[in-house]
């Protein structure tokens, strides 16, 4: 398993050609040790207000599911948008350096903030059917998405971690926009479809299995889902998603996304992403969404302080 390119002397973290490879090769790469311990447990901590309504901003999220008190006590908590909620998660979701790392995998010259989610799985919570992230993005031009997708606790195959199909970003199939928490019918039923679609007879399926703090990167093009949690711990999760800095909105009409299609400015033919909603975070010209760093700190860079020289913070 690859682990981070960093030492002492590194001020950021870098691929190699390898892990570069990799990831074009099989649509998925796993970077062990991506936050801290200490990292790990402030997200997870800001989790419980949120979830009860309790958003430091006075913001509301995007997408939320998941109520205490109001559902059922096994489902999956799901909030996405959560970076205008809480600064503490918008640390990590507009974070230039998982922007920067996003979009290096992409080949692209620029990242933006796309979606940011968390995915927490109590014990005996459902499954999440197998979808490819791009089919979201549909109203967007270019169409495409990566996501970084960080565990928060022991994601094992028991308690339901991601699955992924490697390779199956490059499979020639469709998909649709569908609900995703607890399915009725077979959580891999998609998958089989496409894979017939894409005449692949036989899909080899990865239970991604890493530590808390561990992120794998996701190709927007791969299938992916996951299992019910047959633990008793409750299995959690971040995802960073990152766009091309230049993505535009297709001319209304065109694709369907309920989420980016709400921020669509209606006045004359303004097909541009507003940068309030989906800030610039990196380029390689050295370009920032100007209010993000008056906004929240980047945690990812005060984490490779802390590597560089721990003695002087
Ligand atoms: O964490 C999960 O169970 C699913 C995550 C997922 O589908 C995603 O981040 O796109």
């Amino acid at each position: 398993m690859p682990s981070l390119a960093m030492s002492s002397l590194q001020t950021r973290l870098s691929f190699t050609a390898q892990q570069i490879s990799q990831f074009q090769a099989q649509g998925y790469l796993i970077l062990e040790n991506l936050l801290s311990s200490a990292q790990v447990e402030r997200l997870i901590e800001r989790f419980e207000p949120l979830f009860n309504t309790q958003f430091e901003t006075g913001i509301y999220p995007d997408e939320w599911y998941g109520r205490p008190g109001l559902s059922e006590p096994n489902a999956t908590q799901y909030m996405a948008g959560l970076w205008r909620c809480d600064r503490t998660t918008a640390a990590y979701a507009l974070s230039s350096e998982i922007a920067r790392l996003n979009a290096t995998l992409m080949g692209w010259d620029g990242g933006r903030y796309g979606i940011d989610a968390c995915w927490i799985k109590p014990p005996n919570a459902p499954e999440v059917s197998f979808h490819r992230n791009n089919t979201y993005t549909s109203v967007l031009d270019p169409s495409t998405i990566i996501t970084c997708w960080i565990g928060l606790s022991h994601v094992t195959a028991e308690a339901g971690t991601l699955e992924i199909v490697p390779g199956s970003h490059q499979w020639t199939c469709a998909d649709r926009v569908r609900f995703l928490h607890a399915p009725k019918d077979d959580y891999r039923a998609s998958l089989w479809q496409a894979a017939k679609e894409a005449g692949v007879e036989q899909s080899e399926i990865v239970k991604v299995e890493i530590a808390p703090g561990s992120g794998v990167f996701l190709h927007g093009d791969l299938w992916h889902g996951s299992a019910r949690n047959c633990t008793d711990k409750t299995r959690r999760s971040f995802a960073v998603s990152t766009l091309p800095a230049g993505t535009q909105f297709q001319p209304l009409g065109i694709g369907t996304g309920y989420i980016f299609n709400r921020y669509r400015n209606l006045m004359g033919d303004n097909l541009t992403l507003d940068e309030s909603f989906y800030p610039i975070l990196w380029t390689k010209d050295g370009y920032k969404t100007a209010f993000v760093d008056d906004y929240c700190r980047d945690a990812m860079a005060e984490r490779f302080q802390k590597q560089i020289a721990p003695q002087t913070i």
